[in-house]
């Protein structure tokens, strides 16, 4: 790989080789990288910035939100309304769409972000990260409501997150392959330091929370437990556990050596298909995954086939190496 490419130069050159990044997705896709230096910027910053603890205010989901939650979900809409590219986005920090102000021109995509998730792990200092999601408007010409936002994963154009971890990386797909580029802060430009991704189809490593086993349908225990058994039981190898409680760090970690992640449906709360947001968690991640040689399914169904309903509906999730993410589907498909 040459040194020092930069994302602009990257995009530049994928735009000019197979033409899959307009020039208006390249310009939203650096607004949105300059937007997670901002982020990675003030989270950094943590005690010394007043960031941390929380804002008092509660989200669409019911989640207390982080004073960090809403700064970064403020350095987002602020980047990008302006920049005539976008007619509009969704947030997992607003209730309803964000429409661009008639003063500013309006685009042909759609933005849709978990500002910065895993924001739990804020305050002890664990990575998180910002999730996105570029969607395209539908074809007809009236203006931006939220059902343009329902599109399944599958029409995506662009999906990415930025990590916030000991370094800061951004992952990206434009729907030929991952690449992942690292923070330069000295420059202050994010460099390619990784692309073509590939996840190995197998893994020795699994990512749940455990504490809700007793909570899981059969097949979710049946897996876990042929896992937990190790050598002698039925899969003949041992597993390791890993549950950072931060999807952007579990999936990067996914990204980088392989293993499967799961936050399945549970019964404590039998009437939510999940915990995770399809549009703006599972979706782009889902892609990401997809697009690195590994799989994404709700245990049931391929996720980036689902046809959204809501703008906030939840998800089960169920992603990583191909072959242990097909075989928890199988066991889905035995019920
Ligand atoms: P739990 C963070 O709040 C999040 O949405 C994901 O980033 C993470 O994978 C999950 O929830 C952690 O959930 O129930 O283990 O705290």
């Amino acid at each position: 790989m040459a040194k020092n490419i930069s994302l602009t130069r990257y995009l530049v050159e994928q735009q000019r080789v197979d033409g899959l990044i307009p020039g208006q997705l390249r310009l939203l896709l650096e607004v949105v990288a300059r937007a997670c230096k901002s982020i990675s910027h003030a989270v950094n910053k943590g005690a010394l910035g007043g960031v941390l603890g929380s804002a008092g205010s509660e989200n669409v989901q019911g989640e207390v939100q982080k004073k960090l939650d809403i700064i970064a979900n403020e350095v987002l809409i602020e980047a990008n309304e302006w920049g005539g590219h976008l007619a509009g986005m969704a947030s997992e920090e607003m209730d309803g769409i964000y429409v661009v102000p008639n003063r500013y021109p309006k685009g042909e995509y759609l933005l849709l972000f978990d500002p910065l998730d895993g924001s739990s792990n804020i305050d002890v200092n664990v990575s998180i990260g910002t999730i996105f999601s570029v969607l395209k408007m539908p074809e007809d010409d009236r203006g931006v409501d939220e059902g343009d936002f329902l599109q399944p994963g599958n029409q995506q154009v662009a999906a990415g997150y930025c990590v916030y971890g000991p370094q800061t990386t951004l992952v990206l797909t434009v729907g030929d392959g991952v690449a992942m580029f690292t923070l330069d802060r000295e420059q202050g430009s994010f460099v390619l330091t990784q692309e073509n991704v590939r996840i190995p189809e197998d893994t020795k490593e699994f990512a749940i929370n455990m504490s809700n086993m007793r909570h899981w349908d059969e097949p979710v225990k049946r897996y876990i437990d042929e896992c937990l058994q190790g050598k002698e039981g039925p899969r003949g190898k041992d597993f390791n556990m890993r549950w950072i409680a931060s999807m952007v760090a579990d999936v990067h970690r996914i990204m980088t050596r392989g293993g499967i992640f799961m936050y399945p449906w549970d019964k404590r709360e039998p009437h939510k298909p999940g915990k995770l947001r399809l549009m703006y968690e599972a979706n782009p991640m889902g892609w990401l995954i997809e697009q690195a040689g590994g799989a994404a399914t709700n245990g049931k169904q391929r996720i980036l086939d689902i046809q959204p309903t809501q703008l906030h509906e939840r998800v089960s999730v169920i992603l990583g190496s191909k072959n242990e993410v097909e075989r928890v589907t199988s066991y889905h498909s035995k019920l």
